[in-house]
């Protein structure tokens, strides 16, 4: 590796000859925008004489303007550059527009390039097609008005923003051969996971992953008033994006050159791209730039470039009145519509299409063969996955009594999917590897971060930043061009990215729907460092919240694991890393707890069902139980086996079952996982009470059992927002989720009419319990720690 720093050390602004490209060479891809600014203003606008074959009449105007204009010119201006390129040198390129309100834009190059009708045979490559298209977009039935997963060569999910550039890093990462262009807007710069993501190419290898090309489209305005980066002086640009550690080229300060200005622009980053990727590959990548410095375009252009000028006296082109409808009373007011149409008809579409309505063959030699086309390329339709190659779990089952940390286990475990996976598995970590004990991972790999020294070039398959961010859009990137990740976090925290996977969730419903697209692995979270163990941390890390927000997707995407033990959490993991097309959460713990389940078939048997009947811990003899205890979670799961321990030692007459379920969706009803009734029923008893205690808030059990169970005979126990800097077991108390809780739960449930020997005690022995729980808080108080833990020992078959 050569030891050279960088090829820039202080900030400039790259210099290129723009007058050395052959001007004929671009005159196709300036007529390809025409064609496609024709569309996308005429599809904002019009139900009717779509191409202006006569004067526009009030009629032809939609009745209700939808979409955003001001940032489609800046794209179709990219769309077909990037395609010109593409044709020239057969590049492997995707787009991914961060604004993805821009639809209108993207929309119009995938017809004009065939996509659209490639994948959808009811929109003909001709004018029935741009009736169809045009009329349709933001239509019921139509395309929507923000890119989507029906949208043809789409990996992002454009209405929320600030995840294109994090998604389009995810993309390349293992994929060494991909482009992927990513047009950020210049609101969308001001999001904080933007923000955050222009650092992810340290996290590229140019030897093993492809390379992001970051176009910060800079019109100026968002919604209603001007950008930060708008206000920006060149040399603030400049200093910045270098200072991020770019080579910042700015193209359209001259809008007279801007198309040969952006012709050589991208010539000069591909082929930057290319000179650092053969550094790093050739030779045994002897000559491999250390630090090298990727290029980024930072793209000035008017916000609705080429739109109309004014209107009522008020400037709209290079304004924020172009961002969305430039005319928004085009079927009303005379004026408008007068301007709508000199605006549209200055685009000439007589010259755009033929009298079939095909684009005009000048337009239609513009793309490159069918695969190469930005619509069509496999990558975004997960025609690449495969699936892991996984070691057998079993043979990581710890299988003797005693305490394992179910997380030490998964990095076992996970160190030999990495070591069979070399470039199709990645974990993203928001920096609590070794925090959440999957230490084990490291014997085999390294976290990549090729701006340090002794990282650069060692194929990690780690990346640990400090975003939650930037961990789930390089997820995303990753996950939906075909390759498995893994993001493991401390629970509180991964909420951070909820409407991030809710955005997702929405990608893959539509996806899913989209007959053209093919599975896709299941995007995978682990929450580890859970509240129950955050006692030392204390109140701002106890937050279980994630788990409800998953809950209120689409039942048939999404998968809630709660392993009880070590051997649950192996056979989860594998699972989960195999399926196909959800999201999937486990909730794990690190600390070692007991291993309940010792062998390999029986945690087999467990995991397939979600919930069964634990006989070793019961004393109903498998039937006519008096009162059913419920676990879910780690250590909730283990305060129930104590409850039950505790009535076993103290009310021996006293049938208690104990149940514990690893699959939360087998209580609801809607849910594929779920229990017939009449297999709750012979689980939970058609009748007796059942006392439930849960890992994190109650409502996720109360609203999962709602139309099971009559409320009276369920009580739920879970995470009531109590927490502090304490003690673990103190935690469970402050909660009412320790033994002493669910015992003293148990008692008060039982009628006393049936159980006569056991009412007779019952007060006895609430008071015993409310006085161990009042004795624990001054151990606990006097000693920071809580007393020796021996209740298990009550049964016999446990240490
Ligand atoms: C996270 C998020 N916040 C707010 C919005 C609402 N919104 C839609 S477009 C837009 C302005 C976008 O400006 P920019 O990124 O510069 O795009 P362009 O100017 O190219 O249209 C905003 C704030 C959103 N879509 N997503
Ligand atoms: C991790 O990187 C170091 C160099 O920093 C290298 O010596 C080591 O072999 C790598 N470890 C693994 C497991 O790849
Ligand atoms: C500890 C315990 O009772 N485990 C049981 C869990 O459930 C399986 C069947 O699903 C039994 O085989 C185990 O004995």
């Amino acid at each position: 590796m050569s030891s050279s720093t960088s090829d820039i050390q202080s900030p400039a602004v790259v210099q290129l000859d723009i007058h050395k490209v052959d001007k004929k060479t671009i005159e196709p891809y300036i007529l390809m925008q025409r064609a496609a600014n024709y569309l996308a203003g005429a599809m904002i606008f019009l139900q009717s004489n779509f191409l202006l074959e006569r004067k526009l009449k009030p009629e032809d105007i939609k009745p209700r303007l939808l979409g955003h204009w001001g940032t489609c010119p800046g794209i179709n201006l990219v769309y077909a550059h990037c395609t010109r390129l593409i044709k020239e040198k057969s590049l492997p390129m995707i787009l991914v527009t961060g604004p993805g309100h821009g639809a209108p834009a993207n929309l119009a190059n995938l017809f004009l390039e065939h996509s659209i009708t490639r994948y959808y045979s009811d929109y003909s490559y001709d004018r029935q097609g741009i009736e169809r298209l045009l009329k349709g977009f933001s239509w019921p039935s139509g395309f929507p008005s923000h890119t989507n997963s029906e949208v043809p060569g789409q990996i992002h999910e454009g209405g929320e923003l600030g995840y294109a550039l994090a998604v389009s890093f995810g993309a390349v990462l293992d994929n060494p051969n991909l482009i992927a262009t990513c047009v950020v807007g210049d609101g969308e710069s001001e999001t904080g996971p933007t923000a955050t993501s222009w650092h992810a190419y340290k996290f590229i290898d140019p030897a093993v992953s492809g390379a992001v090309l970051p176009i910060l489209h800079l019109n100026g305005y968002k919604i209603s008033g001007p950008t930060l980066y708008g206000c920006m002086s060149t040399e603030e640009l400049v200093a910045l994006f270098t200072g991020y550690g770019y080579q910042v080229r700015i193209v359209g300060d001259h809008l007279d050159d801007i198309q040969q200005d952006m012709a050589v622009s991208m010539e000069w980053a591909i082929g930057e791209i290319q000179r650092i990727q053969k550094a790093a590959r050739e030779d045994g990548g002897k000559n491999r730039i250390y630090r090298p410095r990727w290029p980024m375009l930072i793209l000035r252009s008017p916000k609705g470039w080429t739109g109309p000028k004014e209107a009522h006296g008020k400037a709209i082109e290079g304004t924020y009145h172009a961002h969305q409808v430039p005319l928004p009373k085009a079927k009303q007011d005379d004026e408008e519509l007068d301007k709508l149409q000199e605006w549209l008809q200055a685009y000439h579409p007589k010259q755009l299409f033929d009298e079939r309505g095909q684009p005009v063959k000048a337009i239609q030699d513009c793309f490159p063969e069918d695969d190469l086309r930005m619509g069509m390329r496999k990558e975004t339709h997960q025609g690449t996955y495969k699936p892991l190659e996984l070691p057998d779990w079993k043979e990581f089952v710890y299988d003797k009594d005693g305490e394992q940390s179910s997380m030490d286990l998964a990095g076992a475990y996970l160190a030999k999917v990495i070591e069979k996976n070399r470039h199709s598995f990645r974990i993203f970590s928001p920096d609590e590897l070794t925090s959440n004990k999957l230490t084990r991972v490291l014997d085999v790999t390294n976290r990549t971060m090729e701006w340090d020294r002794d990282l650069v070039g060692q194929g990690g398959q780690i990346i640990e930043v400090l975003s939650e961010h930037i961990c789930q859009g390089l997820l995303q990137g990753y996950t939906l061009t075909g390759r498995t990740g893994l993001f493991p976090s401390y629970e509180a925290f991964l909420g951070i990215v909820t409407t991030m996977v809710i955005q997702y969730a929405k990608f893959l419903k539509l996806g899913q729907e989209t007959l053209w697209k093919q599975p896709l692995p299941s995007l995978n979270y682990i929450e580890s460092s859970t509240l129950w163990r955050q006692e030392h941390n204390g109140f701002s890390h106890q937050n279980p919240a994630f788990l409800n927000n998953l809950m209120n997707l689409k039942s048939n995407m999404i998968r809630i694991y709660l392993p009880p033990d070590g051997n649950c959490m192996l056979t989860t993991i594998d699972h989960c890393l195999k399926s196909t097309g959800y999201i999937n959460l486990i909730v794990s713990a690190k600390n070692p707890t007991p291993i309940w389940l010792t062998s390999a078939a029986e945690v087999e048997e467990h995991c397939r069902a979600g919930v069964s009947v634990w006989p070793k811990y019961s004393t109903d003899g498998g039937k006519d139980p008096d009162v059913v205890l419920v676990g879910c979670g780690v250590e909730t799961t283990y305060e129930v086996v104590a409850a039950a321990a505790l009535l076993r030692r103290d009310c021996p007459e006293l049938r208690v079952r104990v149940v514990n379920v690893t699959d939360l969706m087998v209580l609801g009803m809607t849910h594929s996982h779920r229990l017939v009734q009449n297999e709750f029923d012979a689980i939970f008893t058609p009748d007796k009470p059942i006392i439930f205690n849960f890992h994190g808030y109650p409502s996720a059990i109360k609203s999962l059992a709602y139309d099971r169970v009559d409320n009276r005979r369920m009580k739920v126990h879970g995470y009531n927002e109590e927490g502090t800097t304490t003690t673990p077991f103190q935690m469970l108390i402050d909660n009412g989720c320790s033994r002493y809780d669910i015992a003293i739960d148990a008692l008060h449930s039982l009628s006393p009419k049936d159980t006569q020997e056991v009412a007779i005690k019952t007060r006895t022995l609430i008071s015993n319990y409310r006085h161990d729980i009042h004795q624990h808080e001054k151990y606990s108080v006097a000693t920071d720690v809580d007393p020796e833990d021996d209740l298990l020992k009550v049964f016999d078959c446990h240490r």
